[in-house]
């Protein structure tokens, strides 16, 4: 092959790969928006993409019916030793798992371009990016990574000869024969997929899947997997957290980390803009966070994103506005509906449903249809730099530093509003017992709890025990520059079903609580579970919520909660010995504070 790749690492991999994968041609990629076009004419020449006559430079894509989320029983962490991947993550040797695969991959791009994507996660040149190579026969992962990481031929000149990058092998698995008409979204059947980690050696092998969780390969499986098992060999952590900044009416600047699981509005928090007066909110990132502790000892975030690969039912001009500014150009949209006028639709979206669509699936849909028009998991891929409140320091290198850590989930009862953790080691307790009712998006009955520590439980890419460790060590180095830690909950509902906190543009009164936290503004009432606002301490001007509200969103009832210890101890027991001492000390301090 025809290939000029200084990198000698690089050179000997694209060789390897294409011996076995066997393409019919081997393509660099530069990052261009030339580059871009080129990919995207293709795409839609082929029948994948349909230009969106809404909206400038935006396409919609209609992916195969199977393959329309990450696939988690088919995600491995391939350790060494079982142990070292945890209970938490599915685990084949590595020996075995690329013999299976290898056989897989051999002549699997037949027929197909294998495309070489060299990207960096976090500003070129930052200390704290990475840069990762994937190499892809999809050209819908080319354009989507365009827009999630930075991709670019700088990459190439920054690796050298001698430079190190984290390898990321992907196929879609569908290879052509001479002659075979290619469909608009290939892939493979369940159970050829496989989202494969080798964290010992830096290393991923996805095979089988198109969606972008399963193979825009710097998100989910570099960025988290493999950057976290990273992170707690190199002293720095990577979690699944929004960056945000709050910039008080006097111009202080507060950043904020948060963690939540699926469906709790990420994605909104990120981009809320606040109802209270003179408070500004800026988004950072909606996802990743990467965190380093900086010269001043504080710890210091950069987002390694450069794109949001947000869920798009449900987001609308009422849940996210911001969101939605974001998206009137040079959007991928996969598996929404489209219009008669030409432009993607969703639920929720707005008020008035279209009297005629063409569904995900391609077909005609209208009100009367008794199934979704767009999948509940239809996602769309925008630029950050698009959204109207990005962070000017957004792409800072050096990162912002974080004054408040969140942790939170969706809980119908128990659960208050908000509350202080004691310490870092409680509020790493906190992490650990975060949990979330599982709602129409997640698998699994709707209104299960489900435990999902720290937002991690699909991401982390080691023992999740010894990541709870690794969250206390990083306490330790931290001391008194640690981000304090909260726990917030917007989704507690009254007797008679209704939710008791507006939530959205409000949440900006609890994040203003932790801001006066921070600064010894205001006290706080202690509770079995943490500490408490103060009657008053809340700024609820201008909202009318009535007093009894209020009383029920702060109540802490300890019979309640009483009754969420047999369900902890369950969850600890699954660590088994890699659970820290700590936990257990933190989980016997609840219990003999609830009496
Ligand atoms: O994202 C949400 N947030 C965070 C916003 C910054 N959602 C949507 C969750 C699904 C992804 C919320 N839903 C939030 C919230 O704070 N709160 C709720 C619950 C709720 C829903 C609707 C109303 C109020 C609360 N509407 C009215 O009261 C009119
Ligand atoms: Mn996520």
């Amino acid at each position: 092959m025809d290939i000029d790749v200084k990198n000698k690492k690089l050179s000997a991999w694209i060789s390897d790969v294409a011996a076995m994968c066997q393409p019919d041609a081997v393509y660099i990629c530069d990052g261009s928006p030339k580059e871009y076009a080129a990919m995207m004419q293709k795409l839609i020449d082929s029948g994948s993409a349909t230009p969106l006559k809404k909206r400038p430079n935006s396409y919609l894509f209609r992916s195969d019916p199977s393959d329309v989320a990450r696939v988690e029983d088919r995600t491995y962490i391939s350790t060494s030793a079982k142990d070292e991947a945890g209970p938490t993550n599915n685990w084949i040797a590595p020996a075995e798992l690329k013999d299976t695969m290898k056989k897989l991959y051999k002549g699997c791009m037949k027929g197909r371009t294998m495309y070489v994507i060299p990207f960096s996660m976090g500003p070129i040149g930052s200390p704290i990016s990475k840069i990762g190579i994937e190499i892809s026969d999809s050209p819908y992962v080319v354009v989507n990574m365009h827009i999630m990481t930075r991709v670019s031929s700088k990459v190439l000149d920054l690796l050298g000869t001698e430079g190190d990058f984290i390898p990321c092998l992907h196929s879609v698995g569908a290879p052509l024969e001479k002659g075979q008409q290619d469909v608009q979204w290939p892939c493979a059947p369940i159970e050829s997929k496989f989202i494969s980690h080798f964290p010992e050696e830096n290393l991923i092998w996805s095979y089988g899947s198109g969606y972008g969780g399963n193979a825009l390969l710097g998100k989910k499986c570099l960025a988290l997997r493999i950057a976290s098992a990273m992170a707690r060999r190199e002293g720095w952590m990577a979690e699944h957290m929004l960056v945000l900044r709050l910039t008080s009416p006097e111009g202080r600047q507060y950043h904020i980390a948060a963690a939540f699981p699926s469906a709790c509005g990420k994605t909104n928090l990120a981009m809320m803009q606040p109802s209270l007066k003179g408070w500004k909110c800026e988004c950072i990132g909606d996802d990743i966070a990467w965190m380093k502790i900086g010269p001043d000892g504080k710890l210091h975030a950069i987002n390694p994103e450069s794109g949001f690969f947000g869920v798009a039912p449900g987001t609308s001009y009422d849940t996210n506005p911001m969101a939605m500014d974001t998206l009137k150009e040079n959007v991928i949209f996969t598996n929404c509906a489209l219009t008669d006028g030409g432009d993607v639709w969703w639920e929720g979206m707005n008020d008035d449903l279209p009297s005629h669509l063409i569904d995900w699936k391609g077909r005609d849909w209208t009100p009367a249809s008794k199934t979704d028009a767009a999948h509940a998991n239809a996602r769309f891929t925008a630029p950050a730099s698009q959204c109207p409140v990005i962070c000017k320091d957004w792409e800072n290198p050096a990162g912002v530093p974080i004054d408040i850590f969140i942790f939170g989930g969706r809980r119908t009862t128990v659960v208050p509003l908000v509350y202080e953790a004691f310490s870092w080691e409680h509020g790493v307790f906190l992490g650990a017992t975060a949990a979330s009712e599982t709602t129409a998006a997640n698998i699994g009955a709707v209104g299960n709890l489900r435990r999902d520590p720290f937002a991690m439980k699909p991401f982390c890419g080691y023992n999740m025990g010894d990541y709870f460790s690794h969250w206390f060590a990083m306490g330790e180095k931290l001391g008194n520059a640690a981000p304090r830690i909260f726990y917030v909950n917007w989704f507690r509902k009254s007797s008679d079903g209704k939710f008791l906190w507006p939530g959205f543009s409000d949440n900006s009164r609890v994040l203003k609580w932790m801001c006066d936290r921070v600064d010894g503004r205001v006290g706080a009432e202690p509770s079995p579970i943490g500490l408490m606002p103060k009657p008053g301490d809340l700024d609820l001007s201008g909202l009318a919520l009535a007093p009894d509200n209020l009383r029920e969103l702060l109540s802490v009832n300890t019979a309640e909660w009483k009754a969420e210890i047999p369900d902890i101890e369950a969850h600890f027991a699954t660590f088994g010995s890699r659970l820290p001492q700590k936990l257990r000390e933190q989980l016997a301090g609840l219990a003999k504070r609830l009496g």
